[in-house]
């Protein structure tokens, strides 16, 4: 890793922007001093210019007890009035919302009026049945405008959405709806996925039925969106079409006033262990540091641009860079269905060339994945519409910031690699289109408004040249306000470690180097980053544990070329297992075991069968040097081993 580090640091290549980017960019140098002045102004200033509030707040910030934050706390809003309504009555309801493309190359462009009036349809569907101000609606759907149309409906009125990524299993939709106590789940019958459809509602139907996981207590419908055209099972009385209901509901709905600090949603992400976290988000704070940043760091010109975020809506930047970012900021954006190589390898470019996307959103699993193709797949379309690339959800090697800026941005789109969290809620640390002079491979800095820093073990600023852990020190508005049901955790996972100093451990080592700018290093816990997608050690050792052949295991996350990082397993497996059973194929089961328990993303790329895992003397699994040998190295420091020898026979074993 250090040599990496060190390789990395000496990045010296600079790309400042052209004085024609700069003269015309939203974003203005005199952002930093602003905010520096004055933060708390400054994001009063920002919530007032960038929302419409039917109450006025009249206070910032109330940090009394930490570590819950109120922000904007008697100012009242409406969110999906700030997305939706207020552009319609501003004259620009004609304005395209959604440029949507179905993996098979269906299309649907969706205006801000007939969005709002579709929300409002979905709100009185909602209402009628039952769902009112802090009830819980869990999302399940494929990525189609409804999936967008449910969030905002949820919104708007004023309760809380919890979306459940399509590609997640039944188990792990149960244990979401469950802890979240949903009334109602929205899906759709399947969805389009690498060329075929991908069933969705028996995932949900499992869900709510099979006896392995009890009787489902809470759930009273299930709204289904025709999609797939695939075949379904339906529970009379409690499943409804949408295409039934929501036509036939009125497209009239005042859209109430709710608090500042009125739940918004649930987003579940790993923590370190095996149980995922619903991370609270609230809506005055959460919507203002979304549309802030969504306009800034993006440059955003709503009346010209065309945005493409390619994240699913099930992750945090599918919240806030799909539905709230850009609809609060009333952006016309690409929303596409399926996956990026189907049905050719060119789908994404296509795509681009087609409604001359100019601002590009994406991760670097995915770029990585278009350099090993080449980049004369690309080539072959018109990209002459972009200006700016934004990256997000693990560090950008200078080799992938390089193609995607050349290949894909023609050698002048600036991108701004964007580092932030579920926890976060909206973008900490990037550049600024039209005001920082870009770095391969760097973060940079903190935005305006936003007090980053990079700390030792004991909590004091490393200083430039050195690497830490990063820590956030001040309140912001979208940032968490808490693990849904468990405040002890919250306090526990992102408090208890700086808690003399006050500061948010977000669980990333970093560097800043000689400049000053941010370098992150990855996750220092035991959370592993796939394609950017956050996955726990141990969610996925006790799926493995939980199959009958399997009496130990271990999940560490090797670094992988193309996803980032990748999940790499060791299973012990059982003796009575093994005399009744040919373990021929074995390791094959179990990867598709952890795919149906938890989900697809979750399949180990390697399951190692071995005989012993290396565990210090306290009972402690030493994942490092599992680490060592699924990255192919020497294997580190192993004298705090209770049995020394273990390793030469596990990398034996795995050879
Ligand atoms: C938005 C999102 C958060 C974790 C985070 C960090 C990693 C995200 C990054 C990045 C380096 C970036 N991460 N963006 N690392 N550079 N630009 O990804 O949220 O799914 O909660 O993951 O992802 O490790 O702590 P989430």
């Amino acid at each position: 890793m250090s040599s990496q580090i060190d390789h990395l640091l000496d990045e010296s290549r600079q790309f400042p922007p052209s004085d024609e980017f700069a003269a015309s960019a939203v974003a203005k140098p005199d952002l930093y001093e602003r905010a520096a002045a004055d933060r708390d102004g400054f994001w009063g200033d920002q919530a007032r210019e960038l929302l419409h509030w039917h109450t006025p707040f009249t206070r910032v910030l109330d940090w009394s007890t930490p570590p819950f934050a109120k922000w904007f706390d008697d100012g009242e809003l409406n969110v999906a009035y700030n997305c939706l309504d207020r552009h319609v009555e501003a004259g620009n309801g004609d304005r395209v919302a959604l440029l949507w493309e179905g993996e098979p190359g269906d299309e649907r462009r969706i205006t801000y009026a007939e969005l709002t009036d579709e929300v409002k349809r979905v709100a009185n569907v909602l209402e009628s049945f039952g769902v009112g101000a802090g009830d819980r609606v869990a999302i399940y759907l494929p990525m189609i405008p409804e999936a967008v149309a449910s969030m905002l409906a949820v919104a708007r009125l004023g309760a809380i959405h919890s979306v459940v990524f399509g590609g997640f299993s039944a188990e792990s939709l149960r244990s979401r709806i469950d802890d979240a106590g949903a009334k109602v789940v929205i899906t759709a019958d399947g969805g389009y996925r690498k060329g075929k459809v991908s069933p969705l509602k028996p995932a949900v139907d499992q869900a709510l039925s099979d006896d392995r996981f009890g009787e489902q207590q809470t759930v009273e419908h299930v709204l289904v969106v025709k999609r797939g055209e695939n075949e379904v099972d339906w529970v009379e009385g409690r499943d409804v079409w949408w295409h039934d209901v929501v036509p036939a509901a009125s497209a009239e709905h005042v859209a109430e006033p709710f608090p500042a600090e009125n739940p918004l949603f649930i987003l579940y992400t790993s923590g370190t262990t095996g149980k995922p976290k619903g991370i609270l988000h609230t809506s005055g704070g959460y919507l203002t540091q979304a549309a802030y940043t969504h306009r800034n760091v993006f440059d955003l010109k709503p009346e010209s641009d065309v945005y493409w975020c390619t994240a699913d809506i099930g992750w945090i930047t599918g919240h806030s860079y799909v539905t709230y970012g850009p609809l609060a900021n009333g952006a016309t954006q690409v929303l596409y269905e399926g996956t990026p190589d189907t049905p050719h390898p060119g789908r994404w470019w296509e795509i681009i060339q087609k409604y001359g996307v100019s601002i590009f959103y994406t991760a670097p699993t995915a770029i990585r994945s278009f350099m090993k193709t080449g980049r004369a797949i690309p080539q072959k379309f018109d990209l002459s519409s972009i200006r700016v690339l934004g990256s997000v959800g693990e560090p950008i090697n200078p080799e992938a910031w390089m193609w995607y800026r050349e290949v894909i941005g023609s050698g002048s789109a600036p991108i701004v690699d964007t580092w932030w969290q579920t926890e976060t809620g909206a973008i900490m640390v990037s550049p600024l289109p039209g005001v920082t002079a870009t770095k391969p491979g760097s973060a940079q800095v903190p935005l305006p408004g936003i007090s980053i820093d990079v700390v030792d073990e004991s909590g004091e600023e490393v200083g430039n040249g050195n690497g830490g852990l990063l820590v956030i020190t001040e309140p912001w508005p979208s940032m968490l306000r808490g693990i849904w049901g468990d405040p002890e955790r919250y306090k526990e996972t992102y408090w208890e470690k700086f808690e003399k100093q006050g500061y948010y451990f977000a669980g990333d080592g970093a560097r800043l180097d000689a400049d000053g700018d941010l370098w992150l290093l990855g996750r220092v816990d035991d959370v592993m980053n796939v394609s950017g997608h956050r996955l726990s050690t141990a969610e996925i050792e006790s799926s493995l544990v939980a199959h009958e052949a399997t009496a130990e295991a271990a999940v560490v996350g090797a670094s992988d070329e193309t996803t980032g990082q990748a999940v790499v397993a060791f299973v012990i497996i059982k003796e009575s297992y093994l005399a009744a059973h040919d373990p021929a194929g074995l390791a094959t089961q179990l990867r598709s075991w952890v795919g149906e328990q938890i989900g697809a993303i979750a399949r180990p790329r390697d399951v190692y069968i071995v005989g012993e895992l290396p565990k210090t003397r306290s009972g402690k699994i030493m994942r490092r040097l599992l680490r060592d040998v699924a990255e192919g190295r020497e294997v580190g420091d192993t004298t705090t081993l209770a049995d020394t020898a273990v390793m030469s026979i596990i990398s034996a074993q795995v050879k």
